[in-house]
């Protein structure tokens, strides 16, 4: 039986933190790659697939605009982290935020966007001062840009190659806006990168391949 790490003030608490097991799903990649859009469309075949239960994260509640619907449908919750990003400046925040998240709904998965300047193995490192209820699986999905991508390297190669080294599985998203040879330049420039990590090209808005990326998700967790 395991004991609990939470320096729970009462027994609830401490029950919940000894049983409760969660798996976490960062969404991570650069501003505007398509984070939020896929979290949205997956999300709903995440918990239709698993009937498990998912709490956001998201560093701005503003900017996520999930429907109250679904909201309401799914039973989601949406946990907020104000200003900053929370790989650096909200680190203990978001530390604290996931343990009162994990306590007060006991979800299942949580699947948290950080800003696109997060480093995303940033944030795994901050759960070593993580004291909440138990983690068990994580994985990192990094979004990249299929129409901005050449860009992206140009400008941003650095961040990207750090991204990609983090990551569980990349998505190369927006295939629905450029030619299948792009894809495939993407798709090897990443190889490139790492050679051994699991990539889906993907398109968030129509559809396409998401059935993929659930599998990938839920077989991680
Ligand atoms: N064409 C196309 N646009 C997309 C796709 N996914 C997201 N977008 C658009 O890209 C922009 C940024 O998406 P968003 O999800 O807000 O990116 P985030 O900043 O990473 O959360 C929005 O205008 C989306 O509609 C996609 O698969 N195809
Ligand atoms: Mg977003």
């Amino acid at each position: 039986m395991r004991e609990c790490k939470c320096q729970a003030t009462n027994y609830h608490d401490y029950e919940k933190c000894r049983v409760l097991q969660m798996d976490l799903i960062v969404i991570a990649g650069f501003l505007g790659s398509g984070k939020t859009t896929m979290i949205l469309s997956t999300i709903s075949r995440i918990i239709e697939r698993t009937g498990k239960k998912i709490v956001i994260i998201v560093n701005d509640f503003g900017k996520i605009g999930i429907d109250g619907k679904i909201m309401q449908k799914y039973g989601l919750q949406v946990q907020e982290l104000a200003n900053g990003c929370i790989c650096c400046t909200l680190g203990p925040d978001f530390i604290s935020t996931l343990k009162t998240v994990a306590l007060e709904f006991s979800p299942d998965i949580v699947m948290v966007e950080p800003t696109g300047i997060a480093d995303p193995q940033a944030i795994l490192n901050s759960l070593e001062f993580y004291n909440g209820p138990s983690i068990n699986r994580r994985i990192i999905a990094v979004i990249v840009d299929a129409v901005r991508f050449s860009a992206i390297v140009r400008a941003l190669e650095r961040p990207l190659k750090a991204q990609v080294k983090a990551a569980g599985l990349v998505i190369i998203n927006k295939i629905d806006e450029v030619p299948d040879g792009t894809v495939k330049e993407i798709e090897a420039k990443i190889r490139e990168i790492r050679g051994s990590v699991p990539v889906i090209p993907a398109s968030a808005i129509e559809g396409t391949n998401l059935d993929k990326v659930v599998d990938f998700l839920v077989s991680a967790c």
